[in-house]
């Protein structure tokens, strides 16, 4: 039997990045400490206060093997000295979970990283265009244009979210605003 037409459709608001009805989390300059090169650009930043950064409502229709699940991102646009404002990042619990990520609205780039082999992309993330992001990879966003970015990740319900991996070890490379564009700089040299 299928589910009422409401549990199938949902309507986002890509002014407010909300969808009816649906739980939104919200990420704050303070819960990105230890994500940025600069340690005392973080700090004055903050000092400054405690904008948000980014938020997700996500939809969660089941806990099935083969259910998806999906969330509505929207990543504003901002610097802590030289790099973008950027997500946590993450690698999925279940590791073979890949995921899509579809631009709707603004400019951004996300961060790939193989778990095994430390192998690196940059790949742009805006409207009209959608990442593929395999298992087994660490996946961050950074908005790298002047407006709101506003994108959906589509994933397996049972991916789940490992965030304690990169807390301890962060990603191999930063993504430095440069007067040319966003330039890929392994961590070590930067
Ligand atoms: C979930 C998916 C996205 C992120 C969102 C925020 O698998 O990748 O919905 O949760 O982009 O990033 P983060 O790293 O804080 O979860
Ligand atoms: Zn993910």
């Amino acid at each position: 039997m299928l589910p009422p037409i409401d549990a199938l459709l949902s309507r986002f608001d890509l002014d407010s990045a909300t969808i009816a009805g649906r739980p939104r989390i919200e990420r704050r300059l303070s819960d990105l400490r230890g994500c940025f090169r600069d340690a005392a650009a973080f700090e004055a930043a903050l000092a400054e206060g405690n904008p948000l950064v980014y938020a997700v409502a996500s939809i969660e229709p089941g806990p099935g093997e083969g259910d998806l699940h999906y969330g509505l991102g929207m990543l504003m646009p901002g610097r802590v000295g030289d790099e973008y404002w950027m997500t946590k990042g993450h690698l999925h619990s279940w590791r073979p979970a890949a995921e899509f990520y579809v631009g709707l609205r603004g400019a951004g780039h996300m961060l790939l990283e193989d778990e095994a082999t430390g192998d690196t992309r940059l790949v742009p993330l805006e409207a009209n265009g959608v990442v593929y992001v395999p298992g087994h990879t660490a996946h961050r966003t950074m908005n790298t244009g002047a407006e709101p970015l506003l994108y959906l990740g589509i994933y397996p319900a049972r991916a789940g979210h490992d965030y304690s991996t990169i807390a301890k070890k962060n990603f191999a490379h930063c993504v430095l605003a440069r007067p040319e564009g966003p330039a890929l700089v392994a961590r070590t040299a930067s």
